[in-house]
């Protein structure tokens, strides 16, 4: 119901639409109206109620419900179905214990994460209103070598929606989303299959928007940043998230229909922070010495060790750093 409503004061929003009109349009009472447009105004909706003209709805909050995010989404099936949540442990989290119930596209978005985790048993700091904490489910019918491209569909989609608003940003391969050298958004790819048979993906992506520097806690400040510390610019979140969305399934489009992700790697090589670099390639407790040359056409980092011995990296258990420092 306030979904209704909220849709008819965005339709009237250079007059006042009255409660009874609104309580005729829904068949509901003019003091249950009253009570959603309080509960609407709560949530952050500015809304002018003047008795005997009614309500209009003066701006919109930059929270992430479907209601919010569908004003800018162009997609048929990404994002079509969001979930979303004041607060949770983890998108991922919540996408897996859903995933198998769900449909190819839905979306799970939190205001802020308590439990947020990036690779390898790593966490991620997720602070409440600051950025976009989400995760796509998706059902590919592919072999699960194939699902690492899938986090270079999302790298891209990131750097892609960041480009829209006239913001650079490099992919630090295989799932760092970087400006000026540090990072702004990661990207976690989590799988569940069988040998042959993928069931699901769940394609978690963290992206640190409106952050100040006091609020970046200070174990990560080194290597993190947020997207308004960088360019200055405070980005409506929900404009970023929509953005996200529609190139996503724009790339994905891609992946799903042909099995190649050539778009994608286009967009990543432009944009790539590690291509003509010295790096480090860090495998479990194994390091090694080399220089990021290209990317295959799977997405894959190809890397020229010192040796001079040439190997294509997948990202499994591998983290890149530069030479000295983080890039
Ligand atoms: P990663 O393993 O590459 O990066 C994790 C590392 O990044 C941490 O060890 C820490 O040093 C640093 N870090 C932690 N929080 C932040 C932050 N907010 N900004 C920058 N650096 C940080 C990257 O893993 C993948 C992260 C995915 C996060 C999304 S959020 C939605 C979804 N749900 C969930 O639990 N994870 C994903």
């Amino acid at each position: 119901m306030k979904d209704k409503i909220l849709q008819l004061l965005r339709e009237n929003t250079d007059s006042f639409v009255s409660g009874q009109s609104l309580s005729d349009k829904l068949g509901v009472s003019r003091t249950a109206i009253w009570k959603y447009i309080n509960s609407l105004k709560e949530d952050g909706y500015e809304i002018e109620s003047i008795s005997k003209k009614g309500h209009r709805l003066i701006s919109t909050p930059d929270i992430l419900n479907y209601e919010e995010i569908k004003e800018h989404l162009h997609t048929n099936i990404i994002g079509r179905n969001i979930l979303y949540y004041q607060s949770l442990d983890s998108t991922n989290n919540k996408a897996k214990e859903i995933a198998k119930d769900s449909i190819h596209g839905t979306v799970i978005i939190s205001e802020e994460q308590t439990s947020g985790r990036g690779r390898l048993g790593r966490s991620w700091v997720a602070p409440k209103l600051k950025g976009v904490w989400m995760s796509i489910i998706l059902k590919p019918d592919t072999d699960p070598l194939n699902i690492p491209k899938v986090t270079q569909v999302g790298a891209a989609a990131v750097v892609k929606a960041l480009q829209q608003f006239n913001i650079a940003a490099q992919v630090k391969w295989p799932n760092d989303i970087i400006i000026n050298g540090k990072k702004v958004c990661g990207i976690l790819t989590e799988m569940s299959g069988e040998l042959n048979v993928v069931n699901y993906v769940i394609m978690g992506i963290g992206i640190n928007v409106n952050m100040d520097e006091n609020e970046i806690s200070r174990d990560i400040l080194p290597t993190a940043t947020s997207i308004k510390i960088e360019t200055g610019i405070k980005l409506k979140r929900k404009e970023l998230v929509s953005s996200l969305l529609n190139n996503f399934e724009l790339l994905y489009k891609e992946f799903e229909s042909k099995g190649t992700i050539d778009e994608t790697v286009k967009i990543c090589k432009e944009n790539s922070a590690l291509i003509g670099k010295d790096v480090r390639i860090i495998s479990r407790s194994k390091e090694t010495l080399g220089r990021a040359i290209d990317l295959s056409d799977d997405g894959e980092l190809v890397v020229q060790y010192n040796d001079g011995n040439i190997e294509k990296i997948i990202s499994g258990e591998i983290s890149i750093r530069g030479l000295n420092s983080y890039v």
